[in-house]
This record gives structure tokens, C-alpha cells and sequence, in this order.
């Protein structure tokens, strides 16, 4: 019998009334932490209004998953090495559309929102912007209503802690799971297995036919874990699954019997190495098996979950792909085109053409990088002991794809050996940009520039063969976290003026573009501005104890630190500025507060030396009294997201200064745009299309073009030439090289100078007098507050392409041929009284 209780008791896990809001945390914390609230740390409060609020997503979630899996649509699966989500609590606060609610009975149980929102440990699975790409997908995909299952690794260890210590940087693990994590939940009964090393052998079936078996030489288990990713303001909420790797039996017991009690775990140690910890190389390869047995068991994990679902109600894997598109984000998951025709000729007894024809046709491609240190590539030795089966595959993929190029290109013995997955040249390697081109249906870049670059060099002869395949699809950053979440004044301000409509539709930023031209509305953009560079200025006091000057100009460069991405061209600058000041004390320029953040991989020695270079002026020029607050510069360890989200509404000016034809796109440009921030960059990646889309009026462009940097390269590029014809260059250089910013210890530096005088590969020489010169429009332009307003205002209402929304949607339409759908709320269980 249903209840006629006339006095409303809203459910503890679901009710959003203060009091049942309360009332839940206080639970929580007692039955899921076994604290009182007078013990309990900051931690089980945080774990217990995590908890709260996971309660309150989960009837959305289990929904999801239900119409998905019963429902006859199309899923996406992004599969991804790494997913740099960042934090979830106040993200999900958000798009749950309960943060007021929260706010409010968190407060009135005498909690701080905000103390218990930072608590939160973010998960650092991932290096940089490919990672957090993944991370904006997943929200889009959400809140478009796409189903979707982000594939990937739940690393034990995320991307190192940074500190600074004596201006170097040093890496801390990344503990992230050590106090626990509310977020996720085990799937142990969707269990797999995956097979590593051993042999492979032919044999015949009961029908008489030909098959081969992979007998591993040990086989590990991996166990799901799944995280709700919900969508802003929809029923929808996504998972992220990612794979844990067990030992299949915990011990060896015949060993154990035998008395050897250490060889016994052995086996364990091995097989839980693999999700151990990210590799923190961005941009990079690291050819050590580790990472070969992640990627394949991840890849491995993931189809074989897929064609679990699948079967659940299909009675066979013929539509395959009409169930499932496969995205492999970049080369790192591309073992998946071997594998899954693996699964399907051994396992599933497929004839291989009907195979391929699948295949095919499940995957698409993204490539994010053209760096010829970046490309994947394995020997083929480390290949064939760790998957001997799949490299058998992969020769045969191999094989009748080089028939199909002969057919092509006949008697191109060229073509053959520049399309082939081997690369013969020397030592051999599989090529894994090779197998995803040849296993996908689509190859996409992620800007227009970099798309074209990616036809027109590294996959040109792909390019040739299937000039269909290739397209384009520009990146974006979710609006949500990055403007909603992370600015929540200027927010408020534009929704205040044209309504919140922009935040499901971001192309609405348009209505802004009148108000640039309204002085109260340019005041008040102003003190959204001013009020967060505050709160940015009193996080730098207390965090590396410099005083910065809240009014200055807050110049910004956070990322990755990389050659190509230039920082070292930003301090040049910032040289420049400290010696014109010297030497002219009233030299009339707005001072500037540079800001840095990123993290080194552990074993790039160029770009430790950076950071110790760039910590190293910091150290000089702050200690300057002649100088003041006119000029600060300041390295804030640990850069990641949570970091981003504070100084990404701070900025006035990005800096996206990489050698044209280097970065892919940069997101991080667009995040700065997006908040107010003008940008000063080369015609590179993305900043191409930002450029166009807010106006080249209202972007500080300077350097060489990507056409300019190879005729220059060609010709025979002589970075001294410049060092010789440009005085003030010459004064900078020299100035490091004597010690001056190294205790006088020319030694400390010489790597950088002598890089930059004797090779110079990513043209900072070349682009130095352009880069000077435009700071000093910056500076100028800056002078004039109005006008810089109204430039800022007019960055951002132009901003609405660069919506992760329009980049899903692009790969919706282009790319995946998938649907959104609409997920219905039922009850979970018919509740009696
Ligand atoms: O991917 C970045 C590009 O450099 C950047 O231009 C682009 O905007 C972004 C998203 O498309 N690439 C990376 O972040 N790459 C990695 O982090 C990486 C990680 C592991 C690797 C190689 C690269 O083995």
C-alpha cells in the first residue's frame, strides 16, 4: 500500500530539501566514515558530502546505463590513455544544478562549501592537454545526451607532484587514492582477462579448420572502475570505466607450497605494475614494455567489455559496428585494431575479410601531435615477447594492405616502404600512426592548421591513398568547468546581461558583443577581472611568499614545459623589459606580473634547465630595488587542474608563443580567451582560429608563419646571425651567458645559450625582434583600460566555436554517426510505505 502520509519525507539519498541535505552528510559521515562530527577531519566531511551528492546522481546514472544497454543505440567509446578530469564535486554540484541548494545546507551544518570543495584530491591521470581533452569530451558528451563510455587506466599514481626546490623542480608521487575515493565504483564481477608473452600454435577444429591459439605465458585480470560523468542540466550521466590490473590467483601456490614465499607474490607484483603510474612524458616516447602492457591491456579490457554488452542483446558481433564507435585518442590505445580483429578471428571464429569489414569501420583516429619524437613506434622484438599473437596480426593486416598500395602505386617500391606498419629502415618497428590509419574509417588533427600539416607531411602518403578519410575537427574546452565553474563572477555578470542560454549554447556569447560598448558594463568587466587577479595575487603570497601588485598586468603562460612551446622566449622578453628598466628608470611601461606553471618530464634535461632558468630571474629581478612591483616573476609549483581553474580568470594576457607548425591546437589558448584574457601568439595550432574568430584587431600576433619556418630551416637557419644584428638580443644573451642571473656561475645557463646560439631548433632567435615588438603594443594597448576592456569583452563574446559542445557535436556528424538520446527517470524501486 503507497503511503498517505500527509507530512512529506523526502528520501535520504535522493531529497534536496536543506534539511534532508543536511541530514544525509551528517549520515554519511557515521555509516560510511564511522565519525562523529566533533572528530572528524575536513577529509570525512568532504568524503561525506561526496557521497551526498553521488547518492543524488546515481538514479540518473543507473538509468543511463540501463536505456543504453537495452535500447538498440549507438555508443561512443573514447579510448583514452589518459583522462584529466579534475576534480568532480563542485563540477557535478553544477551540472546537477544543486550548488545553491548544497551551499546553503553545508553552511547552515557549519561547514565551509569552498573548504570542502578543496579537500578534494583531483585525479591526475594525465599529462596535459590530450588528457584533459578527453576530460572536456566526456562532459560534452553528457551533456549533448550522447552515450558514451570513456575507456581507460586507473593509474595508482597519477601525473608527480611538482615542487620547487632551489628554484629546480622535483618530483613527489602522486598519491591520490590514499584517503579514498567516493567517486568511483569497482566492478569486479565484469572482470576480464588478458593475455601477455608465451607462443602461438596452429590447429584445426572439429570442422576441419585452420585456426592459431595464443598460449600466454601468464595472463593478468582487470577490474573495472567506474565514475559517473554527469551532463550539465540533463538526465544523462556517462561513464568513464577505467581498468585496474590483479593477478589472476593471488598467489603461485605451487611455489608457496615449495617454500618460495617471495616468488610466490612475484607473479602479483608483475601484474599490478601495470596500472602502477602514469608515465609523465608528454610529447615524448618512453620505449619501455610498461607502457606497451598498458596500452595493449587497457585496449584489451575495453573491447572485450564492449563485446560483452554487445551480446547482452545481439546475437552476434555482425553489427558491431553499427553498435559502437571506436575513437582512439591518438596512437596510445591503437593496439586496438590488432586486437579487436584478434578477438574476432581467434575468438569469435570470423572470417577475416567479414572481420576487417568491422573493423573498419568501429574505428576512427585523432592525431595530436607532428613531433617526430612523439610518434609511437615499438621495436619489434619488445612486440612480439609481450604479444606474439597480435603481432602475427598485425603482419597480416600488414600484408594485404601492402597488396592493396602495390595495386595503388604499382612499382612504387617507395610507397611500400614509407606506408608500411614495419618501418625496415634500420632496427624494426611497428608503426602505430601506421595500423590506426589503416584501421580506422576517419584520421581527424585537432585545428585546421594542424590538419592540413598532418595531410601535407607526417600521414601525406596515407593522405594520397584515402584522401577521404582525412578531416578535421577543431578542439574545444567545456564551458562548464571552465567558465561557469572556475569564474563564477564573470559568469554571473554575462548571465545577467543575456541570460544563462550560453552555457548549453555557447555561440549566445555573441549577444555580448553590444555591451562592449557600454561603459558600466566595461566597469563592471573590469572588477570581475580585478577581483579574481586579487585572489590570484593573496594564493601567490601565500604560496611561494612574493608580494605582486593586483593592478599590474598578469602575463600568463601555463602548460606543458616544452622547447617548442617557448618558454624560454618569454623570459628573453622579460630580460629585455628588466634591462630597458635599468637602464632607463622612468621608462613609461604598465608593470607586469609573468606568471608560470608547468611540469617538466622527470628526464628532459632542457626543460629543467628552463624552469631553474625561469625561477633563476625570478630571483634577480624580484630582489631588485630599483625595480619594485613593476616587474615580478613568479613560478607556481604544480601546475594542474584545480591550479588552471584559479588562473585562467586571472590572466590579462596569454601567451601561446610555440614555433609555428609545432602545437596541434593548445586548449589552454582557449580557456584564456574564454575569460576575458587577450592573447599574444604566433599563427599556430588553434590561435589561427581564434585569431579569425575574435578579430585581428583584438589578437596580438607576432613570428614566423609555418611556410616562413621551413623556407628558413631549408635555406639553412643560422641563429646567430641574429645574436650578431641584434643588439639588444645580443645584450640578453650575453647577459646570461656572464652569470648574471646564476650567482656568477656562467656554467648554470651555458646549455641554454649555446642551444639557442649553436642550433636553435624551434627559431627563437628568429622570432625574437617580432615577439619584443609586439609586448610593447601590449604594453601600450594595456595603458588604455577602455579599449582594453572592450577588447576583452569582445574575446570573449567571439569565443562560442570553442565550445567542447561544438567540437562533439562535429564528431557526432562527421565522424561517429551517433544520436543523442534522451534518458527517462524511473524510480529505482516502487517504495511502500
Ligand atoms: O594535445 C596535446 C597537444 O600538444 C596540444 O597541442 C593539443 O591541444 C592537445 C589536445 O589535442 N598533446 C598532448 O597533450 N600530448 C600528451 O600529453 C602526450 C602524452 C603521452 C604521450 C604523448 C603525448 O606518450
Amino acid at each position: 500500500m503507497v503511503s498517505q502520509n500527509p507530512i512529506k519525507i523526502e528520501d535520504d539519498r535522493t531529497g534536496l530539501e536543506i534539511q534532508t541535505l543536511r541530514r544525509a552528510i551528517l549520515d554519511n559521515l557515521f555509516y560510511i566514515q564511522g565519525k562523529f562530527p566533533e572528530i572528524a577531519t575536513k577529509n570525512d566531511f568532504y568524503l561525506a558530502l561526496a557521497y551526498t551528492i553521488r547518492d543524488r546522481l546515481l538514479q540518473r546514472w543507473l538509468n543511463t546505463m540501463q536505456t543504453e544497454i537495452k535500447n538498440d543505440v549507438k555508443k561512443v567509446c573514447y579510448l583514452s590513455a589518459e583522462f584529466l578530469v579534475g576534480p568532480h564535486l563542485e563540477n557535478n554540484l553544477i551540472n546537477l544544478g544543486i550548488a545553491e541548494k548544497v551551499k546553503q545546507a553545508v553552511t547552515e551544518s557549519g561547514l565551509n562549501i569552498k573548504e570542502l570543495i578543496e579537500a578534494e584530491e583531483e585525479p591526475g591521470l594525465g599529462n596535459g592537454g590530450l588528457g584533459r581533452l578527453a576530460a572536456c569530451y566526456m562532459d560534452s558528451l553528457s551533456s549533448l545526451e550522447v552515450p558514451a563510455i570513456g575507456y581507460g587506466i586507473r593509474y595508482e599514481f597519477g601525473i608527480f607532484d611538482q615542487e620547487i626546490k632551489d628554484g629546480w623542480q622535483v618530483e613527489i608521487t602522486d598519491k591520490w587514492l590514499q584517503y579514498g575515493n567516493p567517486w568511483e565504483i569497482a566492478r569486479p564481477e565484469a572482470s576480464v582477462t588478458v593475455n601477455f608473452g608465451g607462443y602461438t600454435e596452429p590447429y584445426t577444429d572439429g570442422h576441419n579448420q585452420f585456426h592459431v591459439r595464443w598460449v600466454p605465458g601468464y595472463v593478468v585480470k582487470g577490474i573495472p572502475y567506474d565514475t559517473p560523468i554527469t551532463g550539465y542540466k540533463v538526465n544523462t550521466v556517462n561513464t568513464m570505466r577505467l581498468w585496474r590490473s590483479e593477478a589472476c590467483e593471488s598467489f603461485d601456490f605451487q611455489r608457496f607450497n615449495v617454500g618460495d614465499y617471495y616468488g610466490a607474490v612475484d607473479d602479483k607484483v608483475n601484474s599490478e605494475n601495470i596500472t602502477k603510474v602514469l608515465y609523465p612524458n608528454d610529447e615524448q616516447i618512453e620505449g619501455k614494455e610498461l607502457r606497451l602492457r598498458q596500452q595493449y591491456f587497457f585496449v584489451s579490457c575495453s573491447l572485450q567489455d564492449m563485446i560483452r554488452i554487445h551480446l547482452l542483446n545481439n546475437p552476434n558481433l555482425d553489427n558491431f559496428h553499427e553498435q559502437w564507435a571506436v575513437q582512439l585518442n591518438d596512437t596510445h590505445p591503437a593496439v586496438a585494431v590488432a586486437e579487436l580483429m584478434r578477438l574476432l578471428v581467434d575468438i569469435y571464429e570470423y572470417e577475416w575479410g567479414k572481420a576487417w569489414n568491422i573493423v573498419e569501420k568501429t574505428f576512427a583516429y585523432t592525431n595530436h601531435t607532428l613531433l617526430p619524437e612523439a610518434l609511437e613506434k615499438w621495436p619489434i622484438e619488445i612486440f612480439g615477447n609481450l604479444l606474439p599473437r597480435v603481432l602475427e596480426v598485425i603482419y597480416e593486416i600488414n600484408r594485404r594492405f601492402l597488396d592493396q598500395v602495390r595495386i595503388k602505386f604499382p612499382n612504387d617500391d617507395g610507397k611500400i616502404s614509407t606506408l608500411s606498419i614495419i618501418d625496415e629502415s634500420g632496427e624494426r618497428y611497428v608503426r602505430m600512426a601506421h595500423l590506426a590509419c589503416i584501421g580506422s574509417h576517419h584520421i581527424n588533427g585537432v585545428a585546421e592548421l594542424h590538419s592540413q600539416l598532418v595531410k601535407d607531411t607526417i600521414l601525406h602518403d596515407f593522405y594520397l591513398l584515402w584522401p577521404q578519410k582525412f578531416t578535421n575537427v577543431t578542439n574545444g574546452v567545456t564551458p562548464r568547468r571552465w567558465m561557469v565553474q572556475s569564474n563564477p563572477r564573470l559568469s554571473k555578470l554575462i548571465t545577467s546581461k543575456i541570460g544563462d542560454g550560453w552555457i548549453k549554447n555557447l555561440q549566445e556569447l555573441k549577444q555580448l558583443e553590444r555591451y562592449a560598448e557600454d561603459q558600466t558594463f566595461r566597469q563592471q568587466w573590469r572588477e570581475a577581472k580585478q577581483f579574481v587577479k586579487q585572489d590570484l595575487a593573496n594564493y601567490i603570497q601565500e604560496k611561494v611568499g612574493i608580494t605582486v601588485n593586483p593592478e599590474s598586468l598578469f602575463d600568463v603562460q601555463v602548460k606543458r614545459i616544452h622547447e617548442y612551446k617557448r618558454q624560454h622566449l618569454n623570459v628573453l622578453h622579460i630580460i629585455t623589459l628588466y634591462k630597458q628598466m635599468k637602464s632607463n628608470p622612468n621608462l613609461d611601461v604598465p608593470p607586469r606580473t609573468f606568471i608560470f606553471g608547468g611540469k617538466a618530464a622527470p628526464g628532459y634535461f632542457m626543460a629543467k634547465r628552463i624552469i631553474k632558468f625561469i625561477t633563476a630571474v625570478g630571483d634577480v629581478v624580484n630582489n631588485d630595488g630599483d625595480i619594485g612591483d613593476r616587474l615580478k616573476v613568479i613560478f607556481l609549483p604544480d601546475y594542474n587542474v584545480t591550479f588552471g581553474q584559479r588562473v585562467y580568470p586571472a590572466a590579462d594576457l596569454s601567451e601561446q608563443i610555440s614555433t609555428a607548425g609545432k602545437e596541434a591546437s593548445g586548449t589552454g589558448n582557449m580557456k584564456f580567451s574564454m575569460n576575458g584574457a587577450l592573447t599574444i601568439g604566433t599563427l599556430d595550432g588553434a590561435n589561427v582560429e581564434i585569431r579569425q574568430e575574435v578579430g585581428e584587431e583584438n589578437f596580438f600576433l607576432f613570428g614566423l608563419t609555418t611556410p616562413e619556418v621551413l623556407t628558413l630551416k631549408d635555406q639553412g637557419y643560422v641563429p646567430r646571425r641574429y645574436y650578431h644584428s641584434i643588439p639588444e638580443l645580443k645584450g640578453v644573451l650575453d647577459l646570461i651567458a656572464s652569470g648574471f642571473f646564476s650567482h656568477g656561475d656562467p656554467e648554470l645557463f651555458r646549455s641554454i645559450v649555446d642551444n639557442l646560439l649553436y642550433d636553435d631548433p624551434y627559431l627563437l632567435l628568429a622570432d625574437y625582434k617580432s615577439y619584443i615588438e609586439c609586448q610593447e603594443k601590449v604594453s601600450q594597448a594595456y595603458k588604455d583600460q577602455e579599449n582594453w576592456s572592450k577588447m576583452s569583452i569582445l574575446n570573449v563574446a567571439r569565443m562560442g566555436k570553442f565550445s567542447s559542445d561544438r567540437s562533439i557535436q562535429d564528431y557526432c556528424n562527421n565522424i561517429w554517426n551517433t544520436q543523442p538520446v534522451s534518458i527517462e527517470l524511473k524510480d529505482y524501486v516502487q517504495k511502500e510505505a
